[in-house]
């Protein structure tokens, strides 16, 4: 076959299992581009999927494809997400188990896009009863309001999402889709207050403004320009032309009132937003003694009617605060600085909480509330979808990347030990010796971060609650003198030479999974302490808005003293979600950035690369290779090359197993290259797959050529 270019040569493998040099990144990134360059976006390794981000419309989503990819065994049609959200669906009825898909990748390499696929797929493709219309709906409309209040133009991706989601769709016994429960981890509030330079706030703001109804923004004090807000006008970037804000408010608007959303729901809710942008408005003043005053009181008029709150106690609250001494309150005028905050600590409680509200409120329409009370839906499975921000590096990364990235090194140990682990246990099942292979185990970095009293959590907990002045900086040395000498720890003053050079005075270096990520310490112990002064939780637990007094006022009794520090929520989520994972059958799909312009058809090696080092995709296709390269069940192998020989074609009867047995002694299989298991043939090299495969297609083209040679005589 020298000289000639096969169909593999030229469209790339469509399982990276099958790649020859299968250690190489190279041969990996090849692949890759071969088949990008053919608009063919995913590629396997195994049963996961990996996706690269097309940037482009490219009509593989079609109503034809979904029906094309129902029922259809693996390995049989060319990778496809619908392939990865059938076979779950399929395994699932048939073992009534629970599975989930666990999506990854960087900001803009398509995560939620491809969350938002499978969701469709299920939709279009279940089976469906009238009655159950409605739940479907729901389910699929609390995407856009999730998106519109979660998501934001970033420089990284036009519609990021900027809080974590893991959404469980149940289903019957029947494979009926009945409902949902959504959990939603960390939203980035200090969005809210501030933007970079060419980022926006959250879409809603935008949308609210751009295309809520004359009325409406008049109920709620707001002009329709964007600019005249200080939280939305930061980054400079009001408009984005890849985002219709008038045409999305229209899908949420719907959305709204399919997902049970009542007015005065919805009345209190843009009460909310509307009193956040007049908060960002709000212009103090210093006084003689450098204390804040607010000379125009305009705002705190609207953000009182709005919110349902006294102008003066709002007023007073944003520029006092009450400060318990041993036996009694003194109330203290508060400095200019401090009123900022205090100003910007509302907009950004209010908001959280809100989205809290938000995805509580979405979760109980997804009830369904015929199906869970009849004896006959009892037995629901689940398929969950995890979408969450990927790894994030950029070239200042405070708080908010430590937690995000910390969260990819869990989701990083979940998926090295749950494949590991798969896969010991395949072999176990079927028979098989395999050779275990070496991986690094990067809990040595979650423990670095979580271990209790020793990891950076703990430490910076301690810095936010020690008496006395605790500073970033005082957070810093503290890390230096308890986690300095750890392995995948650096700081300026404990760095080799390389790393003096390049590690600030306030940061500090992890060496993660995925690569090292230096973090400024600024910011951390505000962030994690998430203080809002007593006085302004009091105003806001008093609210007529009873969206608000529902979130502050349950926050209060259940946390009757200090609630824990964010950092400390967010490791307890986690490690909940890790539970809620654990049990379930793992479906995997890595998503991948071609480029970092946002361009179709640029396949940039270098940001490719990177991400298939920090992704573990060549460390997983060495695990999945370790033993043996292919595996397939027996009626499969069987029903695609049947006509290689003789005694199997056209048709087999006896047991699949001996069937198989058969054609590859007739096709030269030596011992060494496979192995039989009780359901499935064991491939140890691709070579051997390969020679099956081009054998099939040679005989594909003659019998072709043969049909359409008798054609010609006809
Ligand atoms: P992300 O979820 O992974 O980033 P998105 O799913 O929002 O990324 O994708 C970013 C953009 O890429 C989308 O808005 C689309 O324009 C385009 N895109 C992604 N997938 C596809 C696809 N399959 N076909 C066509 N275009 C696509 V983040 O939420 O920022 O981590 O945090
Ligand atoms: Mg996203």
């Amino acid at each position: 076959m020298e000289g000639t270019l096969t169909a593999r040569d030229k469209v790339g493998v469509q399982d990276f299992v099958l790649l020859d040099a299968y250690t190489s990144e190279s041969a990996f990134v090849d692949n890759l581009r071969k088949r990008f360059s053919k608009n063919l976006i995913y590629t396997y390794i195994g049963t996961l999927l990996v996706s690269v981000n097309p940037y482009q419309e490219l009509g593989i989503y079609t109503l034809n494809q979904m029906e094309l990819y129902q029922g259809v065994n693996f390995f049989e049609l060319p990778p496809h997400i619908y392939a990865i959200a059938d076979n779950a669906y399929r395994v699932m009825c048939s073992e009534l188990n629970n599975h989930f898909i666990l999506i990854s990748g960087e900001s803009g390499a398509g995560k939620t896009e491809a969350s938002k696929k499978i969701l469709q797929y299920f939709a279009v493709t279940c089976p469906m009863t009238e009655s159950l219309q409605i739940a479907r709906d729901r389910l699929l409309l609390s995407n856009p309001v999730l998106e519109a209040f979660g998501n934001a133009k970033t420089l990284r991706n036009d519609n990021s999402s900027r809080f974590g989601k893991y959404m469980d769709i149940q289903f019957d016994f029947k494979g009926i889709p009945v409902g949902g429960h959504i959990i939603s981890y960390l939203i980035e509030k200090s969005r809210v207050v501030y933007q970079n330079q060419g980022e926006r706030n959250f879409h809603i703001f935008y949308q609210l403004l751009e295309g809520g109804e004359e009325e409406l923004l008049a109920y709620l004090g707001l002009e329709r320009d964007p600019q005249l807000y200080k939280y939305l006008s930061q980054g400079q970037c009001v408009k984005e032309s890849s985002i219709n804000d008038k045409n999305d408010w229209k899908t949420v608007s719907n959305a709204f009132s399919v997902i049970d959303f009542t007015e005065e729901d919805l009345e209190n809710l843009f009460g909310i937003i509307a009193s956040v942008l007049h908060l960002g408005n709000i212009y103090f003043k210093e006084d003689d003694q450098g204390c804040a005053t607010i000379p125009d009181t305009h705002e705190i008029k609207w953000i009182a009617k709005l919110l349902g709150v006294h102008p003066s106690v709002l007023l007073d609250a944003l520029t006092h605060r009450k400060i318990e001494a041993k036996t009694e309150e003194v109330i203290c005028p508060l400095m200019l600085d401090l009123s900022i905050y205090a100003r910007d600590a509302m907009a950004k409680a209010v908001y959280e909480r809100t989205f809290t509200w938000l995805v509580n409120k979405i979760n109980s329409s997804l009830v369904n509330k015929s199906a869970s009370s009849s004896p006959d839906f009892t037995r629901k499975t689940v398929i969950g979808l995890l979408d969450i921000y990927g790894f994030e590096v950029f070239d200042k990364n405070g708080f908010e990347q430590f937690c995000i990235n910390y969260c990819n090194e869990k989701l990083q140990q979940l998926l090295i030990e749950r494949t590991l682990k798969a896969e010991q246990a395949e072999y176990e099942v079927e028979g098989i010796e395999w050779e275990p292979i070496q991986y690094f185990n990067n809990k040595i970095i979650c423990d670095l971060v979580e271990e209790r009293h020793k990891g950076i959590i703990s430490i910076l907990d301690e810095e936010c609650i020690r008496p006395g002045p605790a500073t970033d900086l005082s957070f810093l040395e503290k890390l230096e003198e308890k986690v300095g000498k750890h392995a995948h720890f650096q700081t300026r003053k404990l760095a080799g030479p390389k790393g003096r050079q390049r590690i600030g005075w306030m940061e500090f270096r992890l060496l993660h999974y995925a690569g090292e990520v230096t973090y400024c310490t600024k910011g951390f112990l505000e962030k994690n302490n998430d203080l809002l002064y007593r006085h302004l939780k009091e105003v806001l637990c008093q609210s007529k808005n009873s969206i608000l007094r529902e979130c502050f006022l349950a926050a209060e009794l259940k946390n009757r003293r200090r609630p824990p520090t964010v950092g400390t929520q967010f490791k307890n989520s986690l490690s909940s979600l890790l539970e809620i994972l654990i049990s379930k059958e793992p479906w995997y799909i890595r998503c991948i950035k071609p480029n970092d312009g946002k361009e179709p058809s640029k396949f940039d090696d270098l940001v490719i690369r990177h991400q298939i080092k920090y992704l573990g995709l060549m460390e997983h296709l060495r695990v999945r290779r370790a033993g043996f390269a292919y595996r397939r069940q027996y009626e499969g192998f069987l029903q695609r090359y049947k006509s290689l020989c003789p005694d199997t074609w056209p048709h087999w009867h006896g047991p699949p197993a001996e069937g198989v047995e058969r054609l590859i002694k007739y096709i030269g299989y030596t011992p060494e290259e496979y192995k039989l298991g009780k359901t499935k043939i064991f491939i140890r090299f691709p070579r051997t797959l390969f020679a099956t495969e081009d054998a099939f297609e040679f005989s594909k083209h003659q019998l072709v050529a043969r049909i359409q040679a008798t054609y010609k005589g006809c």
